[in-house]
Order: C-alpha cells, then structure tokens, then sequence
C-alpha cells in the first residue's frame, strides 16, 4: 500500500497543472496572501507539461522490456515481439491531453494489447472469486507511475480502452520507449500515459 501511495504520489507531483501556473504568475490578492500559508508545497512548485529529462538524453529512458511482476502465477518479460503474437487491438484518433487540457500529441492510429488481456495471461492470484482486491501500477524508467484497480479494468469501461501500446501512426515507438501504457477512457488522457514503460506491478490491497 505505502508503494501505491507514493506511487500516487509521485503521478501527482509529475502531472502538470496549468491553474498552479495561473496562480503561481497571477499578481498575489490579498485573498491569496491570507490562504497561501495553508498551500501545500506541491502547490507552489514549478510545474510543467512535458518530460523531466536530466540532461543525459531520452535514449538513457528507452526500455526494451516490461516485465509484469508482483502477485500473479506466471511472471512475464514482455517484449514488442511478444506483444505482436498476443491480440493486438488497433486503435483510432486520440489524443493526449495534460491535466492543464494542453493537447500533446494526437494519435491517428496504435496498436496495441489490452492491459487486462496481459494481465490474464499473468495470471492474477486470486484466492476466490471475491478476492478481487488488487491495484496495478504501470512503472517507468524515469519513476513515472500510473496506478489501476483491479475493478477498473476488469470490472468497468476504462479496461476496455487500457493498453500497452507498441506502434503509432504506422511506426514502432523510438524515443517514447517501446512499450507505452495509454488509458483511453481517461478524461485527461496524458497523467495515466506511461512512457518507457519498465514494471506492471500487481499488488494485493492489504
Ligand atoms: N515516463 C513518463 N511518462 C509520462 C510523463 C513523464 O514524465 N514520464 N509525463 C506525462 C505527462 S504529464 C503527459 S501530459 C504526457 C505527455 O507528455 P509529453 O508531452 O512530454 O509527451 O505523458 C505523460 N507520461
Ligand atoms: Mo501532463
């Protein structure tokens, strides 16, 4: 549990949020001044869309594999090799959208595979058919995480549109990393889009 709350945590701290930036340049009210002290320090910070890169380049994020790992029956390193032999889903016109609304990047086309369908395969250890609480975390190479209950995508519309995605517009993905997370049904679809995906984590709710 404490790894799915930093986990959380550390989507939130990464999700860019245009009203801070608002707020942050807007001339301070004196309304303002009077609730800043109750901010939290997240609040305050710098906050932007796009990528935090560390000045050694995206190729220093790129992985080759995501290995699925944690509470399931068959571990699994999955590869876009892999990825093309399971069923692979073609998806149409998407976007990218930052939790500020700033559109990012469309999608004409992508493939991919259901991140259900690979969790199936893994196998998740379930004792009965009740024990059905579980929260699976997509990883990534910068830290980067996105979390999913197990009720949403086993048990509602946002697992129909949760994939690993592996091809866009016609082209293997190359500095993105090779294997993406995207949740489609998302209202802002860019906070739960994993770049240089690296785990797919199941874990039990304690
Ligand atoms: N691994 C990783 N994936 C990430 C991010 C990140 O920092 N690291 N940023 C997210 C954010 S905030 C958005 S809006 C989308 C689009 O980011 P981009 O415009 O940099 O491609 O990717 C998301 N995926
Ligand atoms: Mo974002």
């Amino acid at each position: 549990m404490q790894l799915f709350l930093a986990g959380l945590a550390l989507s939130l701290a990464l999700a860019c949020n245009n009203t801070q930036q608002k707020q942050a340049t807007a001339t301070p009210t004196t309304e303002q001044e009077a609730t800043s002290e109750h901010q939290h320090p997240a609040d305050t910070m710098k906050t932007d869309c796009g990528v935090p890169f560390d000045g050694g380049g995206k190729e220093s994020y790129i992985s080759h594999e995501v290995k699925v790992v944690g509470e399931v029956e068959n571990p699994m390193t999955l590869t876009v090799d892999k990825l093309k032999k399971m069923n692979v889903h073609e998806i149409k016109n998407k976007q990218i959208i930052c939790s500020s609304g700033e559109n990012r990047g469309d999608i004409h086309t992508a493939k991919g595979v259901l991140l259900k369908e690979i969790l199936f395969d893994a196998d998740i250890k379930q004792k009965d058919h009740k024990d059905r609480n579980f929260f699976i975390v997509a990883r990534a190479t910068d830290g980067f995480t996105a979390g999913f209950s197990w009720a949403e995508l086993f048990n509602s519309p946002n697992g129909e549109q949760a994939y690993v995605i592996f091809e866009e517009n016609g082209k293997p993905l190359t500095e993105k990393g090779e294997m993406i997370v995207m949740s489609f049904n998302d209202t802002k679809t860019g906070p739960r889009h994993v770049m240089w995906l690296k785990t797919i984590e199941v874990h039990r709710i304690p």
